[in-house]
């Protein structure tokens, strides 16, 4: 009898998980496989305090790593190339959408994006920048200390500094970045925070490593400049950028085909909030 329970309660759980998962991931079909595991520890907190302190901090293991090839083949398939030769993945894409499902990145957005006293679940603003065509030509094996380097956004900062962000981006590379030829992302560390300018030679300047499983969190007021990648393959670098949704913001009142396929699909407040903010249908 008791094991009888068991069974039924256990056959339950298990329908009830599937049929939740399936009406948000039958309407994703890509080969992206999540880490579902919690952050835990104080991971978390510690990524927070780096993304507030140093401007970035890489968010680990947040896809399985196996699937993420899967993933870049199938982007690879996808892709189409824009009036001046260069590739694009089309954001309405379910593959453009799909890192941003990730639960680590779901977990750890709320904190990463704060404007007290608003208590704020993250937003997406906008999807894919770019992706930039395999080098055709060898580039130079040094790089130009001066070649690239800005901000998005305002160069200098006057007055008080903001302690926390309005605005939080998350990029994906799709590869492993070990070293300088991967084409890494380079930052002058804690730049959001100070008037370090690279063309001065101030700040300390970090290259980005991090592997294709994991996710950059960064504030795209810190210097930056993209690194050329010289091996073969294209360069990945896919930037989504999140915004509290704050009452005086202007509610959407539409949403990119994908997300709001998602948006219909599910019954989770909070997904509907992440996708969507403040969304009213009209
Ligand atoms: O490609 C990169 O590494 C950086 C790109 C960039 O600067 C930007 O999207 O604002
Ligand atoms: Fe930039």
């Amino acid at each position: 009898m008791l094991f009888e329970f068991f069974y039924v309660y256990y056959n339950l759980k298990t329908m009830n998980k599937i049929s939740n998962n399936c009406s948000v991931e039958d309407s994703l079909k890509t080969p992206l496989l999540y880490n579902e595991a919690p952050i835990g520890g104080n991971y978390l907190g510690n990524n927070i305090l780096e993304l507030r302190t140093k401007g970035f901090t890489i968010l680990r293991n947040v896809f399985e790593r196996d699937s993420v090839d899967a993933y870049r083949e199938a982007v690879e398939e996808e892709l189409l190339e824009n009036d001046e030769g260069r590739d694009y993945l089309p954001e309405e894409a379910d593959l453009a959408l799909a890192p941003i499902l990730a639960p680590r990145l779901r977990e750890i957005l709320p904190h990463a994006v704060s404007k007290p006293p608003i208590i704020v679940h993250a937003t997406l603003d906008s999807y894919i920048q770019s992706i930039s065509k395999a080098r055709k030509h060898k580039p130079a094996k040094t790089h130009d200390p001066h070649k690239g380097w800005h901000k998005d956004g305002r160069h200098y900062i006057e007055g008080p500094v903001e302690p926390y962000f309005n605005m939080v981006s998350v990029t994906t590379y799709l590869r492993d970045l070990d070293e300088d030829e991967d084409g890494p992302t380079q930052v002058v560390v804690g730049s959001h925070l100070c008037n370090d300018n690279p063309f001065h030679g101030d700040g300390r300047v970090q290259a980005i490593r991090m592997k294709k499983q994991d996710l950059l969190i960064w504030i795209q007021k810190v210097w930056h400049r993209p690194l050329p990648r010289l091996k073969e393959g294209n360069r990945y670098f896919f930037l989504y950028r999140f915004v509290p949704p704050v009452i005086d913001n202007e509610i959407l009142t539409e949403l990119p085909p994908p997300i709001k396929r998602l948006w219909d699909a599910t019954d989770d407040p909070a997904l509907k909030f992440y996708l969507g903010g403040l969304y009213q249908e009209k």
